[in-house]
């Protein structure tokens, strides 16, 4: 199991939120999922996927990396 910590910008509200939640929760291998609104960070357990994939996937979604 990795842990991988991202700071994201762009989500402005608790719906950006569910929004990368349920597109990170989709990833195989991705079984927890922990996003905080006011800091942008968010904690992701997961084995299969890559942590490049983990970025991909949020930019992807619409938001940026830091
Ligand atoms: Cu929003």
């Amino acid at each position: 199991m990795e842990h991988t910590t991202l700071k994201i910008e762009g989500m402005t509200c608790m719906g950006c939120v569910r929004t990368l939640n349920s597109v990170l929760s989709a990833l195989p291998g991705v079984s927890h999922v922990a996003i905080d609104l006011e800091s942008g960070i968010a904690k992701i357990d997961h084995t299969l996927v890559t942590a490049d994939t983990l970025r991909d996937a949020v930019e992807g979604a619409g938001f940026e990396l830091v």
